[in-house]
């Protein structure tokens, strides 16, 4: 078998995962890294046994050497490093949030169409088993045809020790983790019609919204809310499940804490244990994010190898990046904003 080489831009919290996941997949390993912080480049570097090391990602690119790039820097690199993977005609991965606003976005998934690469963003959350195991259960018919839906994340899991940059934007929730949500409710009930927003800042430590409510128009007639908080205090902490709510026309399916998936139609109530594998690597709660990181790098290789187009792909990620601002227009102004009109 083929195995692709990758080089990694950002060796920051996340990218950890990224790395230990990249040493599972099958058909590619990480061949050299790149941070412009050499304390970190030397940590993970030394962590994962790496020797090609970068201080700027013009020199690493210029070196060659690699298939594919994997950038998990922060949001304000991404249209800048993308823009350059796509001059130098190397397929690229890049981290949510894909970008800082929709004209960036669009502007690189039309910089890589041009240069002909593939890029997918790193949008991990459908990969979770949870999400998928409600997926195949929708698919399977098993509760008819889904009228309403709700996705729901509310805990106060302490995310600002680990990601200390969260609690400075003027956005928080909806772009950091609510973009996720909107993502999981578009794969699992499809694309958006509309949308109506409110959001509120509960934590006085920080700057931005750390609670978001919002409700969807789905192009198929159904409507869902999506619910995100960080300021929910809770007897027993769900970090970082998402729960789920369908009602269908013949039933109804339920993800429930615990990772419980409840399925009621005419034949009664059959409940499964969807958990997340626990990966030689990876630490509660985190598991489930972990998984499906290793999940969605692995679907980036298969994809490569078989010419298919990768779930998460760049122009699939404009549907849900549109959700994030329209979300942030419809709390500002107090209006229902048509997402169709942005794409
Ligand atoms: P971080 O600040 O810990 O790490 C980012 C690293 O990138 C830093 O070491 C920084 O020095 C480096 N960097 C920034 N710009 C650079 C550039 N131009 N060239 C080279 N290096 C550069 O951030 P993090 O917490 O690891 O988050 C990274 C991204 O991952 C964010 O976009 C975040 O939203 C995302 N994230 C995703 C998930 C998920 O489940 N998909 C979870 C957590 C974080
Ligand atoms: O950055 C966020 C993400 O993508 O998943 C959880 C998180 O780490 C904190 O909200």
């Amino acid at each position: 078998m083929t195995v692709l080489k990758g080089a990694l831009i950002g060796c920051g919290f996340f990218a950890v995962n990224q790395l230990h996941a990249w040493k599972d997949v099958r058909g590619a390993g990480i061949v050299a890294i790149c941070d412009r912080d050499p304390e970190r480049l030397k940590i993970v570097g030394d962590q994962f046994g790496i020797d090609r090391r970068y201080g700027d990602a013009e020199a690493l690119f210029a070196d060659g050497g690699f298939d594919f790039v994997d950038i998990a820097t922060t949001v304000q690199s991404h249209r800048f490093l993308v823009e350059m993977a796509a001059r130098n005609k190397v397929p690229a991965i890049c981290q949510k949030p894909f970008a800082k606003t929709l004209s960036d976005a669009k502007a690189m998934v039309e910089a890589c169409r041009n240069a002909g690469i593939p890029l997918m963003v790193h949008e991990n959350f459908r990969w979770q088993t949870p999400i998928q195991a409600v997926g195949k259960a929708l698919d399977s018919n098993a509760i008819g045809t889904p009228f309403w839906g709700r996705f729901s994340f509310r805990s106060a899991y302490d995310v600002f020790s680990g990601q200390p940059y969260l609690a400075e934007g003027e956005r928080f929730i909806i772009e950091d983790l609510g973009i996720h949500t909107l993502d999981i409710a578009r794969y699992i009930l499809g694309d958006v019609r509309s949308l109506t927003a409110r959001t509120k800042r509960v934590n006085p430590a920080i700057k931005g919204e750390d609670v978001a409510t919002i409700l969807l128009d789905h192009e198929n007639g159904a409507t869902s809310v999506v619910d995100v908080s960080y300021a929910t205090k809770l007897s027993r902490e769900p970090f970082p499940e998402t729960l789920i709510e369908l009602d269908g026309s013949e039933g109804t399916i339920r993800l429930t804490q615990g990772y419980g998936l409840q399925v009621t139609n005419a034949k009664g109530t059959t409940t499964t244990d969807v958990s997340p594998k626990l990966l030689s690597w990876a630490s509660r709660p985190w598991h489930n994010i972990q998984e499906s990181v290793y999940a969605i790098q692995q679907h980036w290789v298969d994809q490569l190898e078989s010419g298919a187009q990768h779930s998460t792909s760049g122009a699939d990620n404009l549907k849900t990046f549109a959700l994030v601002e329209a979300a942030y227009d419809s709390a500002a102004r107090g209006q229902t904003i048509d997402v169709g009109a942005m794409l």
